[in-house]
């Protein structure tokens, strides 16, 4: 390819929407377009790369006894009606209707779709397992679409479904998948980490997360460096951790008056006491009912916890007024003291807390020395907290350490959740019939290449990991005036395209300056320059984008240097 031909328009400067540095250089290097929010043109450059991602997915896949289809992105709302799930998602799903005034949707994800193709084609255990998978757009109507592909509402996934017959060939599929998925990451040249998954609306109960480790991602994980224990914080399990103040004798409950005194802080302050002797007292609308949630002063509820607490479609904190409508006063001053028909979920480490301090349910006063059992009555206590830095590791105690991830794949055990929502059986070996088990395997393909660049880039812009670059070389010609560069670099580039070299020439009427910021920029792995050295003693210089500096080498010698770095 010669850059005079390429289509890549490189910008000078970054464009202001653009706030994380995928998003930055996707843009500035000329490899993304937007055309609506969330919705992008993949440039040749760009295309490239998720080619070769893509690539690196289906052999994987195929090697994991998967076999590729493509499944239709226009989805008939029946099967989401028979599931159950077409009034599940609400704006989120991009929602049409045809000629006949027929209701369809764009894809989010196709177990609905495969599920009803398997119950059709599968009636024999001789069948399975089966695992199909496609690499296609999905459509999803992300709220606030941002960070460029990192959150689309176009964008291309690879989803593969399992099915198998029993548990024993569900976990070998889940098993496969997973080594699979450890495959594709480590060939994409990614530092990732599987993580313990919260397995959310659709079911089953099985499922891990694969994290790239980056500043940028939106999800925080829990680590331990002792072991391989990782987990999205949204589920990292928590264990109580006492205060030290069991042994404290129980003492009489008190009112004080607490003038405007509302948050944790002012109370500590202003009463003098340890966060962690403060009862957090929280009020949720879940669906149409309030629920109490108790956490110690000194912690944060988790939310998604909550939920499998107590299942609801919306969870979020009462207002103001219906606060006051059940307990009569302001929110920094309710408690659990004295509550009537509310379900009181309390975390773990209220069960022990001795002498404690909580809102009065009263405006202006507090409780101090309140005790469970004798003041106030709970529905259950539950871990209901986000676990914290330097807790204890529940596979190995050591401490936790937390990092932000970007969550590029995920895989999921189904179970008959599906199966049994739209009947698909088989006959077994006595001519019973089963529910197919089944798995769901996703990655995000344009989000990997997002992801990529957060994980691999400097000041000068991406440093593409050389098995997904969109071209391994660039050869620059210091001046396209001078016959000898010319004709030097235009050999180095055929003999390089001769061997099965990917190269680009930069065959542009530029300064060499301009040509060395464009190479960083865009990312090549190795730069090639040809000018006075190479004509006068036959070297060309050789730069690796993840080196500073470069070397001169003979130029009979470039091609198998490039080859070395290349196949290692
Ligand atoms: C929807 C909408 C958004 C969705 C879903 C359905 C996420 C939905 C979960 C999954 C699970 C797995 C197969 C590949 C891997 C992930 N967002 N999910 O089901 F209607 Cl609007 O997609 N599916």
């Amino acid at each position: 390819m010669r850059m005079t031909k390429a289509f890549i328009p490189t910008l000078r400067s970054t464009p202001a929407e653009a706030e994380i540095i995928s998003h930055q250089l996707l843009l500035r290097a000329g490899y993304i377009r937007k055309s609506a929010a969330g919705v992008y043109t993949y440039l040749p450059f760009a295309q490239r790369v998720l080619k070769k991602i893509e690539d690196i997915i289906r052999d994987e896949m195929d090697k994991a006894g998967g076999q590729e289809v493509l499944l239709p992105i226009i989805q008939p709302a029946e099967l989401w009606l028979e599931t159950g799930r077409w009034h599940v998602y609400g704006e989120e799903m991009f929602r049409l209707k045809d000629r006949h005034d027929r209701d369809f949707c764009l894809g989010p994800t196709h177990e609905e779709i495969i599920t009803d193709l398997i119950r059709g084609e599968v009636n024999s255990y001789r069948q399975l397992p089966l695992r199909l998978y496609q690499i296609q757009n999905k459509y999803r109507d992300e709220r606030r679409p941002r960070f460029g592909l990192m959150r689309g509402r176009e964008f291309i996934m690879k989803d593969l479904y399992s099915f198998d017959k029993d548990e024993e060939g569900l976990e070998t599929s889940y098993q496969k998948m997973y080594q699979a998925y450890t495959n594709i990451f480590t060939r994409c040249g990614l530092k990732f980490r599987p993580v313990e998954a919260d397995s959310g609306a659709i079911g089953g109960n099985v499922t891990h997360e694969f994290m790239v480790l980056a500043e940028n991602g939106e999800a925080s994980i829990v680590y331990c460096d002792d072991c391989d224990y990782a987990a999205n914080i949204e589920i990292a399990p928590c264990q109580p951790v006492e205060i030290g103040n069991e042994k404290e004798d129980i003492k009489p409950l008190e009112k004080v008056h607490t003038p405007n005194v509302r948050t944790i802080d002012e109370i500590v302050k202003f009463l003098n006491v340890n966060p962690q002797k403060c009862i957090k007292t929280l009020f949720y609308k879940a669906d149409e009912q309030v629920i109490v949630v108790l956490i110690r002063g000194d912690r944060n509820i988790n939310e998604i916890k909550l939920q499998k607490v107590h299942p609801c479609y919306s969870l979020e904190l009462a207002t103001e007024d219906e606060v006051r409508d059940i307990t009569g006063c302001k929110t920094g001053f309710i408690g659990p003291v004295g509550l009537k028909e509310v379900p009181i979920y309390a975390d773990l480490e209220i069960k022990n807390l001795v002498n404690a301090v909580s809102g009065a349910n009263e405006d202006h006063y507090h409780l101090v020395n309140v005790n469970g059992n004798r003041d106030f009555e709970v529905t259950g206590f539950y871990d209901l907290r986000f676990v914290e830095v330097g807790e204890q590791c529940p596979k190995c105690k050591s401490s936790l350490k937390m990092a932000r991830g970007i969550e590029v794949g995920q895989v999921f055990k189904l179970g008959t959740k599906y199966s049994e929502a739209l009947n698909a059986k088989f006959l077994d070996e006595n001519g019973k019939e089963n529910l197919i088990l089944m798995g769901c395997y996703g990655i995000g393909v344009t989000r990997t290449m997002a992801a990529a660049v957060e994980q691999n880039y400097d000041a000068n812009g991406i440093i593409w990991p050389k098995s997904i670059a969109p071209y391994h070389v660039v050869v620059i010609p210091i001046s396209i005036k001078d016959e000898d560069h010319i004709k030097n670099a235009q050999k180095l580039y055929e003999q390089l395209i001769d061997k099965g070299i990917e190269v680009v020439l930069d065959d542009r009427n530029e300064r060499p300056g301009v040509k060395f910021k464009d190479a960083d920029l865009i990312g090549f792995p190795i730069r090639l320059t040809v000018g006075k050295k190479t004509v006068i003693e036959g070297l060309v210089e050789y730069k690796l984008r993840t080196e500073q500096e470069s070397i001169d080498v003979p130029i009979e010698q470039v091609v198998n240097k490039v080859l070395e770095y290349l196949n290692t």
